[in-house]
């Protein structure tokens, strides 16, 4: 450990990157490369759409007010990995604030509706790595974000398996180091136990994500632990291998926002769950802004408007009382956690769950698609019925009937009439 924290600092110094610690997974749990449970304190930072870690005046402005509300991590969906970031990654770690970057774009994420993993999406992923991996504060990396949304759009699950495969390859090819790769996923109960255990489960460490993450929005207003179905999402990981946390959190129905779950999340979920990423900085027409630059300037009325209204960079003044309300909730939620040195697990991946139709339609460990394979019928077919080595287990029993339609909980981005259907506009012209 301390050999290689020196070594980080010097390779740090010698970059002329600031060095923090660099984030490392011991089994069910995240820890700084000094020993501590790291606890993520995190917001997502998306200022424009192709990637805000570019003008680091404006990173400077970000970091510093979020560092007095105690933010360690920012999430950013998407970025360039052609240009560099290093102004704004030293901005960054100057605050204590580390990096979960998404890989894919819109024109490189995997579709549920015709999955596939090839050439392009990876060598677009490596760029992103490429250039990512050289600052301490990079965190972790998303291979993907809300692919899967129905009980039959599981059967690209092992194609997201299949990129967390080749990305963890090519980070140990390259000896970069073990930079946790993940999955952030739409918070959907009929679909999230098997999820879960799918990304986690089989015998192949080298196929298996480095941790996952959940986008919740189940927490929204006065609300409490067993009412909001947070017990229930405790309940599900307490055996759980990987770190898991909250990539996506904080419910804005109804306003003002109290961020109640957070003293939940750093309180009885501490054992299992690693923290969370509120939902988001910037206000947009979604409504779920911790700070605004500016007025709303309508376009349809003034040329010189931004183009959905919103100002995009400036001096960020907080949202009240959003703000001060999840400031005050961190300040009291400080977990300590367990040092690295006494932590030793013996935890094992979950089984691989069994067909179930309309619910989870991948046949235990299935043999995962090669590098641009082609979603076909036969392939559907081996995926579902489990061919090639499954070591299926029992059927799950979980009933897609029972508790009633199950509730689909979209990420704000893609309901916003904002930004969010920018992204997507932008994503389409690429196709
Ligand atoms: C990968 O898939 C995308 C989307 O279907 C396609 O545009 C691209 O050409 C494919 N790349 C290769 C190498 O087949
Ligand atoms: C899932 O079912 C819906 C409705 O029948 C269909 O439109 C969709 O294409 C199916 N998706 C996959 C991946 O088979
Ligand atoms: C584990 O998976 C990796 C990547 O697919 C593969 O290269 C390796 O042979 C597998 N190991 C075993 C023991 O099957
Ligand atoms: C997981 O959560 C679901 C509800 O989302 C519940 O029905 C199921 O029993 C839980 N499974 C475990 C293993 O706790
Ligand atoms: C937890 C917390 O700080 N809650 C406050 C959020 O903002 C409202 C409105 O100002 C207050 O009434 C809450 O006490």
């Amino acid at each position: 450990m301390r050999i290689s924290t020196v070594i980080g600092v010097a390779a740090g110094l010698a970059a002329g990157v600031s060095a923090l610690p660099t984030i490392e997974v011991k089994g069910a749990k995240l820890f700084t490369s000094d020993g501590d449970q790291y606890f993520i304190k995190g917001i997502a930072y998306q200022l424009t759409p192709d990637d805000p870690l570019l003008d680091d005046e404006q990173c400077q402005r970000d970091a510093k007010l979020m560092s007095t509300i105690g933010t360690n991590a920012i999430r950013v969906y998407h970025v360039n990995g052609h240009q560099d970031h290093s102004a704004c990654m030293k901005t960054f770690a100057d605050n204590g604030i580390y990096l979960w970057v998404d890989l894919d774009t819109f024109s490189t994420q995997i579709d549920q509706e015709a999955p596939h993993w090839n050439e392009t999406q990876l060598s677009a992923f490596q760029e992103v790595m490429d250039e990512f991996q050289q600052y301490d504060n990079t965190a972790g990396f998303f291979v993907g974000n809300e692919v899967l949304t129905t009980g039959n759009g599981s059967v690209a699950a092992p194609y997201v398996k299949a990129a967390a495969r080749d990305t963890k390859a090519y980070r140990d090819a390259k000896h970069y180091r073990k930079i946790p790769i993940g999955y952030s996923a739409a918070d959907i109960p009929s679909l999230r136990p098997m999820l879960q255990n799918y990304l986690a489960c089989g015998s192949n460490e080298s196929e298996a994500l480095d941790f996952f993450s959940l986008n919740a929005y189940e927490w929204c207003g006065q609300s409490s632990y067993s009412v909001s179905g947070y017990d229930m999402l405790e309940k599900n990981v307490t055996d759980y291998n990987i770190p898991i946390f909250l990539s996506e959190t904080g419910c804005n129905k109804p306003p003002p926002r109290t961020f109640d779950d957070q003293a939940a999340i750093f309180g009885q979920m501490a054992d299992h769950w690693s923290g969370a990423i509120i939902y988001e900085w910037i206000q947009e027409s979604n409504n779920y802004g911790l700070v605004s630059y500016g007025p709303f300037v309508d376009p349809a009325k003034n040329t010189n408007a931004p183009p959905d209204g919103y100002t995009r960079s400036g001096t960020p003044t907080p949202i009240s009382p959003d703000f001060d309300n999840l400031s005050k909730q961190w300040k009291t939620l400080t977990p300590s956690g367990v040092k690295a040195s006494e932590y030793t697990p013996s935890l094992t991946a979950p089984a691989c769950p069994g067909y179930t139709a309309d619910a989870w339609e991948v046949n235990g460990d299935v043999k995962l698609p090669s590098l641009g394979q082609t979603f076909d019928a036969a392939v559907q077919s081996s995926i579902t019925h489990g061919t090639a080595g499954a070591t299926a287990a029992a059927s799950s029993s979980s009933s897609s009937g029972g508790a009633g339609m199950p509730q689909i909980t979209m990420a704000p981005e893609l309901k916003g009439a904002g930004l969010g259907l920018g992204f997507l506009a932008v994503g389409m012209a690429l196709l």
